[in-house]
């Protein structure tokens, strides 16, 4: 975002047509403003009073060729490839809270790509490479940084699945290594990888390439970069149904701007895919899950890489800013509260304190959960639907983040054509008519 919190409320009185103005932006094609060093330098002698707006706020067409449903990162990704890779620039993102505020801004950021199946494999590597150049593309810094992720095994079954999954891995180009207790506690000096704890440390797999980024930046540089080639941001406005004609979905209807007419239709809704699906009349094979995570207060720099353990049962990555980044698995029960409950919570830092009784005594910041849609194989759903024209991305569940640029730019490729992609073609919301699943639990990072 371009205003800082003290200039905002001052800013914001102006006029939609003043924004536009100010940024040199055209209502229906937005020009986006490079940013840069010079850039901020110049700002600066200005007060940072000038500075484009990052997007616009525009009142709806009637119709679009495309609506994508729901505008967190994997729409806003959808809509920004679009409109840049593929020409299709009359779009609108139908958002029905603020941009990236549903699971995209409530994630804990690691990306990785060492997923065990050819399909799944070569799907999350598609996105790490897409990550490789992101803030390049988007001119916009997602903070992409590969400190590697370690996934620690803790019994022989742990350390033969990490063996088999990192060959997997090695056999499809993605890194991957195999590291003992010794490699793994030169890595990570202040975890315990003494044999005295419960779980002992005996190895860990390695993916180098792999990391974090920053989750909010990843939703405001899709976003921005999607508004300068003319795609409409709509905010504040949910989609309270689908408008099916002759079996094929023609619109939406919104609780804000009444009916909105498309071409086709995309729902990238994360946790309320079955509220959406339900709209369409038909059921998918997922289940809305809280997931949990927290943030410490800020430490000096401790970690510099992120460890994850589904066996103690907990993760944790240290955020630039110092404060740890920490996680686990998702509350067994299903909801659409934004929350989860306490004996999880207590359990994760069971898990991170027997990691790491260093971190002890660090105080605890902020707790929060998003909703979670898990899939029965632990992989997404990318599909054309039993509506025609209405196409469907979810089923992320408790992985998603690190697919983000990927499955933009598949689901765009789809959208565009009308046809999936080569990429989303296995993950297909049949497969559980044909059985034909991509079982991916033994690579999800948390357990569900
Ligand atoms: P969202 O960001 O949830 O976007 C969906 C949007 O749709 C929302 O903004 C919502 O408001 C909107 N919407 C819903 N219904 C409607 C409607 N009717 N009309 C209009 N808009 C609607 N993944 C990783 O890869 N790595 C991690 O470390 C990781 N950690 C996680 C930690 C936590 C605590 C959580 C909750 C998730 C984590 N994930 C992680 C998963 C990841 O966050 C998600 O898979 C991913 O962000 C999904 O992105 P999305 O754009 O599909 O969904
Ligand atoms: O999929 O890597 C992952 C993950 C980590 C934390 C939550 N999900």
């Amino acid at each position: 975002m371009t205003l800082s919190c003290a200039e905002y409320p001052r800013v914001h009185k102006l006029k939609e047509s003043r924004w536009l103005e100010l940024s040199g932006a055209k209502e229906g094609a937005g020009r986006m403003q490079h940013y840069s060093g010079f850039g901020l330098l110049k700002h600066s002698l200005s007060h940072h009073e000038n500075w484009q707006r990052a997007w616009r706020n525009p009142t709806p067409k009637k119709k679009y060729d495309v609506i994508v449903i729901g505008g967190g990162g994997h729409g806003l990704a959808t809509a920004y490839y679009l409109a840049k890779e593929f020409g299709v620039t009359n779009v609108a993102v139908i958002e029905k809270g603020y941009l990236g505020g549903g699971n995209t801004a409530r994630n804990t950021t690691i990306v990785r790509s060492n997923y065990l199946w050819d399909e799944a494999a070569h799907l999350y590597e598609h996105a790490m490479k897409l990550w490789e150049g992101l803030s390049q593309e988007l001119n916009y810094n997602v903070m992409f940084s590969q400190r590697g992720v370690l996934n620690l095994g803790h019994t022989l079954q742990d350390m033969r699945d990490i063996q088999r999954r990192v060959n997997a891995n090695r056999l499809n180009g993605i890194d991957g290594e195999v590291l003992d207790a010794k490699q793994v506690q030169e890595l990570v000096p202040h975890m315990d990888c003494s044999a005295n704890t419960r779980y002992p440390v005996m190895g860990a797999s390695w993916q180098p390439r792999a990391g974090v980024a920053r989750h909010d930046a990843v939703a405001w540089g899709y976003a921005r970069g999607a508004d300068a080639h003319g795609v409409d941001l709509i905010q504040q406005t949910a989609v309270v149904d689908l408008i099916i004609e002759d079996g094929a979905c023609v619109g939406v209807k919104t609780d804000r701007y009444g009916e909105i007419r498309a071409d086709r239709v995309g729902a990238v809704v994360a946790g309320n895919s079955s509220v959406v699906a339900a709209m369409g009349g038909f059921e998918l094979p997922l289940e809305s899950h809280p997931l949990q995570a927290l943030v410490s207060e800020p430490i000096k720099p401790v970690l510099d890489t992120v460890v994850m353990s589904n066996h103690v049962h907990g993760y944790v990555s240290q955020s630039d800013k110092g404060d740890l980044v920490i996680g686990a698995g998702i509350d067994s029960y299903n909801g659409y509260g934004q929350r989860g409950s306490f004996p999880t919570i207590e359990h994760t830092l069971q898990a991170i304190v027997e990691l790491f009784p260093i971190f002890s005594r660090v105080r605890m910041n902020r707790q929060w959960g998003g909703i979670v849609d898990t899939c029965p194989d632990a992989c997404p759903i990318l599909s054309e639907t039993p509506v025609k024209n209405l196409f469907f991305n979810c089923g992320w569940g408790t992985g998603g983040f690190k697919a983000t640029p990927g499955s933009g730019h598949v689901f765009a490729a789809s959208l565009a054509k009308g046809e999936m992609h080569p990429l989303a073609k296995p993950f297909s919301m049949f497969r559980f008519h044909n059985g034909a699943l991509v079982d991916e639990h033994g690579a999800a990072g948390v357990a569900h």
